[in-house]
């Protein structure tokens, strides 16, 4: 099997044909997490193993903590590459053209592998999708390997053993399935930590270094995700911390910046979630004339731009169906 492979590619080397020489590019959302970085590195690695020629790239920058994990297993960050009309696209972590790069639609995607809610992507292409209610990608990815029985390199592993605690807050969060366990202890073991819930929360500390110190603009762009809903446009940003002073603290500074945002851009709604790792619950800060609409959809009352929600842990399974409901009955 590895012969073949090496055979292939120094056929392609020598022959240098169209096919070889534009691997498939695998591409994880704007403002890159964990997951969408090690995604992006898993399934193109999985892909060259089965043949396919496929480079992982991103977005953006890791952040703090993707970057740590990064370190920690000697992995390389995957190329930055905004542009990807005329190439072939592999989605990961993503399926809405608000995330995914700007010219997507002039690129041919021909695979998605997700957790997300299908978000109105198409093609002319009947095409390989994959998008299941886990919580992370890298677990789907994880199945993948187990079914085309391809072992994974440690480093890998590693890579995403850490999405999948970055994603589930190791195990916290309401989008954990006994899936996402099963591939986290056998991607520990092949990446050799003893200590899944140490090396999580080594991880988490090593992203949140420089809450203090970060500058506000680059701390609200670190997660946040841009959502059409009903015509309109409304940006979503997350920060979560196990030191959750350092992000309510800086109240004042974020609300500001959304301020900002929302006028820039011409955001019906900017929200950010202030989640509170330890003590399990969101500070929710909103911008936008239906502020209140969206806090009364949680039965709660909006006071100073805030509201905290106790319980609320995920944007995906939480926020953002509670937002579908109320910009239902918003107009743009
Ligand atoms: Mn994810």
């Amino acid at each position: 099997m590895r012969l073949k492979i090496a055979l292939v590619s120094v056929l392609c080397m020598l022959l240098n044909t169209v096919a070889c020489a534009d691997p498939l590019i695998v591409v994880g959302h704007k403002n890159p997490d964990s997951d969408s970085i090690f995604s992006a590195i898993s399934l193109a690695h999985l892909r060259s193993q089965q043949g396919i020629a496929a480079v992982p790239v991103a977005q953006g920058k890791p952040n703090p903590e993707t970057q740590f994990a990064l370190d920690f297993f000697g992995l390389e960050a995957p190329t930055l590459l905004m542009k990807v009309a005329g190439r072939k696209v592999a989605l990961v972590d993503h399926n809405h053209y608000a995330q995914a790069p700007d010219d997507i639609r002039q690129a041919d995607i021909v695979e998605i592998i997700d957790h997300h809610n299908l978000g109105g992507v198409s093609t002319a292409e009947p095409i390989e999708v994959l998008i299941k209610p886990v919580g992370c990608t890298s677990t789907i990815i994880w199945q993948l390997y187990q079914r085309a029985n391809i072992s994974i390199p440690p480093a890998i592993a590693g890579g995403m053993l850490s999405a999948i605690l970055s994603d589930t807050l190791i195990f916290r969060s309401p989008t954990t399935t006994d899936q996402d366990r099963a591939a986290a202890e056998n991607l520990a073991t092949i990446a050799h930590v003893n200590d899944i819930q140490k090396y999580g929360q080594s991880m988490f500390l090593a992203g949140e270094a420089d809450l203090k110190t970060a500058v506000i603009h680059l701390l609200i762009h670190r997660d946040l995700k841009n959502f059409e809903m009903n015509d309109n446009k409304i940006a979503v940003a997350q920060l979560m911390a196990v030191s959750f002073d350092l992000l309510k603290d800086r109240k004042e500074a974020f609300l500001e910046e959304m301020r900002k945002l929302q006028k820039e851009y011409a955001y019906k709604t900017v929200i950010l979630m202030l989640t509170d790792i330890k003590n399990e619950g969101t500070e929710l800060l909103l911008i936008g004339k239906n502020a209140q609409h969206i806090a009364q959809a949680f039965n709660l009352v909006l006071k100073n731009d805030s509201v905290w929600i106790p319980g609320m842990m995920s944007r995906k399974k939480q926020m953002i169906p509670a937002l579908e409901k109320v910009f239902d009955k918003e107009t743009s």
